[in-house]
């Protein structure tokens, strides 16, 4: 590194153990590396910055400007006048303050899932009216498939027949409808209805609808403000309507017109670590969720011009890596490798080999432009909602109408970099392969069966045990715990325990680095099982679906497994349960409370903001079961985390009298007699 380069650098105050803080060799590695060139990550600063104690348990309260209100937990415990004593200025009560905390985590969480959805709807628009011929319908079946829970037709009426309706004005019907779901005057969300009937019926009893995506996040926003909604259950039921309207709204909207716009998702090669960036290659990171501009970089990069301009100027050619949910967007769709989780992406600087880092929307660190002006990366930032203050950023904001212009204006300037590397550059070796690219298709056409009904091949191994039950497990990177021990921890004692997982996130990337996204690791990793059946299907025993706003997919696989039979008849009814290890941002939360509200026994690790108000706590972690089926829980120990899970896992098997079926799988000739007898 220059002098120059080097006087920017901020020497961490504190310094992070690299062992300590991932158990990922390669991060490791490259800890020590930014240590040793005097430039601070967020390793360095999470053991030089301590968390708010009161924050951190949901009870402190900064609506208003008499406070902030912070309400500690009495050192002699909570009395039974705690909602007389412990209050703020207003005197709102510890379970209102953190109730208002929770419910503006949802707001943010499902804000960004859903203006994610909005901007991909906005292009589908474009796309539809042929105002842009940079994107095309990449899977009309798709189209046509979803297009009837928008009430569009497929098909008219022809000389008395039934025909197909062109796809074009299947589309525009479609892309009007759906971007009508973000602030319709009247009416429901249409894919409140993909869910099972039982479900749906829940919802409407508990009068939690979501009638428009905006009209839910400000309506949180508006009773939490400062004198508005006092009771934390009413103020649930709103969060309730939000998440849904996440989950089952924007969520899915994003993943189903991104699958019709640039492709559903089948099952692909790749591979995952910092290891997949290439010294002699010019490397361009993509970083943040939406996809619309990634996808362009993915096929402009691919021109053989590009590629002759990248050798012109001493590349071997150009090597793409994603960072969080874009790196699961291109990887599902075009094998893009992932070079890291959340907290990698400062690493993938360091490394001295990031030519360019373009970013768009959520979970970019402001402190990789501190980290680029130390190195030669330059930093774009693509999103007219998301720029950095920092003058070393480039904003070159993307426009769908000419999207392919950006994205070769993007793609030039990261190769005009390549020559400007300074420092050594430092890639560490470690990588793995990985399968990614399952989705509700995918699952069905591996797992499935048209014999006797959709799921019903997997429903069949569910019941006779080999597979002991589902799990979805999502999620973030936390600095506050060691990176990725609690992701794999969790994940090898499901698997271990014949408890297929579903992924998504950064859950997804972290297997993916483990080698658990290999169907080779179902000999090593699973119980016998479920060993059995990825053997014979060829699949991993973790299966990759995409991005968080995928966890729409994990709905819908769900209601796929209720809807082939056999297993209850809601989601609730399921040997399933979710999970998030390592959890950090607000859309964890949102993610969290569709789930629980749509009758999953969801399980975070780390800590929740509620425990600083336990009435409250107790609401959703027990009570809440009683209205939707799901609740949360915590546990912070991986371990004791999937054990809870595995013991849901197996409550719902015995309320389905399949209990037993498994104990024959695992018994012996004499077990079996005895039980017989
Ligand atoms: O939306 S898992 S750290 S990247 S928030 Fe962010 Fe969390 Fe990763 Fe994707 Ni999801």
């Amino acid at each position: 590194m220059s002098d120059i380069k080097k006087a920017k650098a901020v020497k961490p105050v504190k310094l992070a153990d690299p062992v300590a803080a991932s158990i990922d060799p390669a991060t490791q590695e490259m800890i020590a590396r930014a240590q040793e060139l005097g430039v601070d990550t967020v390793f360095d600063r999470a053991v030089g910055m301590k968390p708010c104690n009161i924050g951190m348990q949901g009870i402190c309260c900064k609506n208003c400007a008499m406070g902030p209100c912070r309400l500690p937990l009495p050192k002699d415990g909570i009395k039974e006048n705690d909602i007389e004593v412990r209050k703020g200025l207003c005197g709102a009560s510890a379970n209102t303050i953190a109730a208002r905390n929770f419910a503006r985590m949802v707001a943010g969480g499902a804000a960004a899932h859903s203006d994610h959805g909005r901007c991909v709807a906005e292009v589908f628009l474009s796309v539809a009216r042929k105002e842009t011929d940079a994107y095309q319908i990449k899977d009309p079946v798709k189209l046509r498939a979803i297009a009837p829970h928008f009430d569009v037709a497929t098909t008219v009426e022809l000389d008395g027949e039934q025909v197909d309706r062109e796809i074009d004005e299947i589309a525009l019907e479609v892309a009007e409808k759906a971007l009508s779901e973000w602030g319709k005057a009247e009416g429901e969300l249409y894919n409140l209805k993909r869910a099972p009937k039982p479900l749906y019926e829940k919802w409407k009893k508990n009068g939690v609808l979501p009638r428009n995506i905006d009209r839910e996040i400000v309506e949180i926003m508006h009773r939490t403000h400062m004198g508005v909604d006092q009771d934390y259950k009413n103020i649930i039921k709103q969060c309730t309507r939000a998440s849904i309207a996440d989950g089952w709204g924007g969520s899915m909207l994003a993943t189903d017109l991104q699958d019709v716009l640039f492709g559903t998702p089948t099952p692909i090669q790749s591979e995952a670590n910092l290891g997949v960036m290439k010294e002699d290659h010019v490397n361009i990171v993509i970083h943040g969720h939406e996809p619309v501009l990634s996808e362009m970089i993915v096929a402009v990069s691919q021109k053989p011009e590009m590629i002759d301009y990248a050798k012109s100027k001493g590349a071997k050619g150009i090597q793409l890596s994603g960072i969080c949910c874009t790196a699961n967007e291109m990887l599902q769709r075009h094998g893009v490798p992932s070079a890291g989780t959340f907290l990698q992406q400062e690493l993938a600087i360091i490394t001295g080999a990031c030519d360019a880092m373009v970013v768009d929307i959520q979970c970019i660190f402001q402190n990789v432009a501190n980290v680029a002006k130390c190195f030669h990366t330059k930093i774009i930032t693509t999103h007219p909602i998301a720029k950095m203050e920092q003058n070393n950023v480039i904003h070159i904001e993307f426009d769908e109408h000419y999207a392919i212009q950006d994205a070769e204006k993007i793609i030039k300037l990261a190769i005009d970099n390549f020559q400007n590397r300074e420092a050594e550059v430092m890639i560490p070796k470690h990588k793995a392969q990985q399968i990614a690219g399952f989705g509700v298709e995918s699952i069905l056409y591996h797992l499935g069966g048209t014999f006797r009904g959709t799921y019903y091949t997997l429903n069949d191994n569910i019941i006779n045990g080999r597979i002991r039950g589902i799990a979805g497990v999502v999620g973030c990177n936390n600095a506050r715990t060691r990176h990725n021990e609690a992701h794999i921890k969790v994940v090898k004692e499901l698997i271990k325990n014949d408890v297929i997982v579903l992924t998504t996130g950064c859950n997804g990337i972290a297997c993916a680095m483990e080698g658990l996204l290999t169907p080779e690791s179902a000999a090593v990793f699973c119980g016998p099982g479920l060993a059995e059946v990825c053997e014979t299907v060829g699949i991993p025993p973790v299966l990759h679906l995409g991005s968080c706003v995928d966890n729409s997919r994990i709905l819908l696989a769900a209601t796929e497994v209720v809807k082939a039979g056999g297993l209850g008849n809601d989601i609730c009814d399921l040997p399933a349960a979710g999970s998030a290890p390592e959890w950090m941002s607000e859309k964890a939360i949102s993610i969290g409370h569709y789930f629980v509200t749509s009758g999953v026994y969801t399980v975070f690790g780390l800590h929740l903001p509620t425990s600083g108000a336990p009435v409250f706590h107790d609401y959703i972690s027990k009570e809440i079961e009683k209205l939707y089926g799901g609740k949360w829980d915590l546990e912070a120990d991986p371990i004791k985390h999937a054990q809870l899970m595995i013991a849901h896992i197996d409550k719902k098997r015995k309320e389905l009298g399949i209990d037993k079926a498994r104990d024959r799988v695992l018994m012996d000739m004499a077990a079996r007699q005895a039980l017989d007898a």
